[in-house]
């Protein structure tokens, strides 16, 4: 079937995006989708931030189906997720199906397939009323913004902004070679180089005006200096690109390691974050409880933090994992109204409620928090 031809209407005094931090009150959000999801074929670029005993599944189960009763278990969470907004007042949209199973490739690479569309946040960076397509690190998740391309022509046609970053080339030499994971305390030592620009939009979290980037094996200096340039050259001198480095062993994204929930309060993790930059001086800056998620739950693409990886519905009312009592505590004991639903069996694939979503409107503008 042809695709329906866009038509522009007359621009709207409000765009249908509108993000500029992390807790505004949410008006609209895009939750991902299990639907197809395929395990990730082996690729250099997974040697950085996935864990090792995962390593031989990917090597020989690469772009087969998940368990299917791993995959039905967090599809459900992912679906009362979706309801527990719809009851809190917010309008919930989800991607397209995509068959992921598919094979693809460029002139210098090939990948036996997709990966899914679980984790919106990766693939979208939303900045202001503009979403810009991130220049992703994994050859599997090339083309993951096609489950998003219906709302994003949608959004456009209503105004919003839309671009991608530069598409990037993936040669096998953007990898380090036989790469080696660093060890605790060895900050810096990534599995991508800087030979073109690298990010996931997960590597990235905003206060405003204030844009934080945690350097990790998703994201290289060059990413960073990429979105600094483009908001730079857009916007002047209205925002400013913060680079970060973190003690993480796997690094791959900033939202289960530093997180400001809301103006004058920051999340952080209590061992990869070594120094919280100077401009939170100010700011209630407190340490994530160690995780209660079970050892039995096999946790596929991430740490057990996931109990950082809350969402924000305003600057008081906060998503965060049933069963994860300290944490639940912690939020209670900053001012925080945190609404429980059970997560863990979605946590097996990526992440946790922020990465599972795309905040598209918040109500609210541009502030600077400093
Ligand atoms: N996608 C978030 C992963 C972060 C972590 O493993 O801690």
């Amino acid at each position: 079937m042809r695709p329906a031809p866009i038509r522009p209407e007359p621009l709207p005094a409000r765009s249908p995006v509108n993000i500029h931090n992390e807790w505004d009150p949410l008006e609209e959000i895009i939750v991902g989708s299990l639907e197809g999801m395929v395990i990730p074929p082996w690729e250099p670029g997974l040697a950085g931030p996935m864990y090792e005993p995962h390593f031989p599944l990917f090597k020989t189960q690469g772009g087969k189906p998940w368990p299917a009763e791993l995959a039905r278990k967090a599809e459900q969470e992912l679906e009362g997720l979706a309801r527990v907004l719809e009851a809190e007042g917010v309008k919930v949209r989800r991607p397209a199906k995509v068959d992921w199973s598919k094979n693809f490739s460029s002139p210098d690479w090939s990948s036996p397939s997709g990966l899914g569309a679980a984790n919106p946040r990766d693939s979208l960076l939303v900045i202001g009323n503009e979403i810009i397509e991130t220049p992703m690190a994994w050859r599997s998740r090339y083309f993951e913004t096609l489950a998003f391309k219906p709302l994003l022509k949608e959004y456009w046609a209503a105004g919003a902004g839309w671009i991608s970053a530069p598409r990037p080339q993936l040669h096998d030499d953007l990898y380090a070679k036989d790469f080696v994971q660093p060890k605790k305390g060895e900050l810096g030592k990534f599995v991508l180089n800087d030979h073109e620009p690298i990010f996931d939009a997960a590597d990235v979290i905003k206060c405003g005006r204030d844009i934080f980037m945690g350097l990790s094996s998703t994201c290289n200096h060059a990413g960073v200096e990429w979105l600094r340039r483009y908001l730079r050259d857009r916007h002047g001198d209205t925002y400013r690109v913060h680079e970060l480095l973190f003690d993480d062993q796997h690094p791959m994204h900033i939202d289960a390691t530093f997180y400001p929930l809301a103006p004058g309060k920051l999340l952080v993790h209590p061992e990869r974050v070594v120094k919280v930059p100077e401009i939170f001086k100010d700011w209630d800056v407190f340490r994530a409880p160690e995780p209660h998620i079970p050892d039995e739950h096999p946790l596929y693409f991430s740490s057990k933090w996931m109990n950082l990886n809350v969402l924000m519905i305003d600057e008081k009312r906060v998503i965060a994992t049933q069963g994860e009592e300290r944490t639940l505590e912690l939020l209670k004991k900053k001012g925080f109204e945190p609404i429980p639903i059970p997560f863990w069996n979605f946590n097996n694939f990526g992440g946790s409620f922020h990465c599972a979503t795309l905040d598209i409107r918040r109500q609210g503008s541009l502030q600077s928090y400093f």
